[in-house]
């Protein structure tokens, strides 16, 4: 119990700074000043510039290529925004308005860096290849988890899978389930569970995230069945290179929007420490202070509660396999 209490505080902290942060560089103008002014919301960010969509009501939807106040910490897609126009086409961001949330990961330095912001689903995507490996969907989750965000599972590739690698997949997909994730199987190419996706979708931000190849950027043209031709291109025009530093890019799609996110390679976990990779296994909460041992490792100690778990399987012993793995590469970077 006070690992989870602990995780809460220091994310409280972390979002308390920040703003303090803000607050101190704007001026001396207050958080609610600020948000009240908010005229856009940043879409897409590159190098020194970032692509703002106008919120005000005679032109929104208008995209102006903006530079950012000096003064202005690290801003990142789903931001919202006070800009002013500075000159014919371009504008600058002078405020940040409150973020309500992020999504982040660590640079290979370790220092944790927010990707977007102001989200509802991070879409944890994966396919039958590059195969799906249940460490890296722990990794993610547990990075989501430790972020208050909410995760959704989705398999995607469904037409490259013979029923009998599909029964394979879902004796280990199952369990997500079970304990509370929802799960989609789809496929960008034929279409398969893309409309159950879009209702799961529908009013919210939602970023994708998932390994290289798996078939976001496709999900996200699949997904935009009005205007596919501007995201292909715009999407294109990002993945070829034009635009290498951008980090996320947001696009409206019918009645959501959604923030496609460049692939990785691995998903470090260098901010994070063990209590907090404990809290990410959701169903390893209801047994969090029940060893007998304070410090108990969960592996071969006397009247651990996660192992009694097991035993009568109210947790997965795979999940708790990858607990281990996870744990363990923390103590490998310190
Ligand atoms: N067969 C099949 N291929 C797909 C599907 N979704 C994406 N792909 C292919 O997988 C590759 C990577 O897709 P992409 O959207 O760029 O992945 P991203 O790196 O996650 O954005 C491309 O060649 C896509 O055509 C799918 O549902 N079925
Ligand atoms: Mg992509
Ligand atoms: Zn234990």
């Amino acid at each position: 119990m006070s690992k989870r209490k602990l995780s809460k505080q220091q994310l409280a902290r972390i979002a308390e700074n920040q703003q303090k942060e803000l607050g101190s560089k704007q001026n001396g103008s207050t958080d609610t000043a600020v948000q009240n002014k908010c005229n856009g919301r940043i879409i897409r960010h590159y190098g020194q510039h970032l692509d703002v969509e106008s919120l005000n009501p005679d032109e929104a939807g208008r995209v102006i290529r903006c530079s950012q106040r000096a003064n202005l910490p690290k801003l990142v897609t789903g931001d919202l925004v006070v800009w002013a126009q500075d000159g014919l086409d371009a504008g600058v961001v002078v405020a940040q308005g409150q973020r309500r949330n992020f999504f982040g990961r660590p640079s290979p330095d370790g220092i944790f860096k927010p990707i977007a912001a102001n989200i509802d689903l991070v879409l944890v995507v994966f396919a039958s290849t590059p195969r799906p490996h249940v460490s890296l969907i722990d990794r993610y989750l547990v990075a989501i988890e430790q972020l208050n965000l909410r995760a959704v599972l989705i398999l995607n590739k469904l037409d490259l899978l013979s029923t009998q690698e599909l029964e394979n997949l879902d004796n280990i997909l199952s369990n997500y389930r079970k304990i509370g994730y929802s799960l989609y199987k789809v496929s960008a190419n034929d279409g398969r569970g893309i409309p159950e996706l879009e209702q799961a979708l529908a009013g919210k931000t939602t970023i994708l995230v998932g390994q290289s190849g798996v078939g976001k950027s496709s999900l996200v043209n699949k997904l935009n069945k009005d205007n596919i031709a501007d995201v292909a291109a715009l999407s294109e025009t990002w993945e070829r290179g034009t635009h290498t530093t951008t980090t996320s890019c947001l696009f409206h799609m019918p009645g959501f929007d959604l923030i496609d996110s460049p692939g990785i390679r691995e998903f470090g976990l260098g901010h994070i420490d063990q209590g907090q990779v404990f809290d990410g296994f959701i169903e390893f909460r209801p047994f969090a202070g029940q060893c007998k041992f304070r410090d108990c490792s969960h592996r071969q100690e006397p009247g651990c509660a996660i192992q009694a778990a097991v035993e009568s399987g109210q947790i997965s012993g795979e999940r708790v396999e990858s607990y281990f793995r996870i744990v363990d590469s923390l103590n490998e970077i310190a």
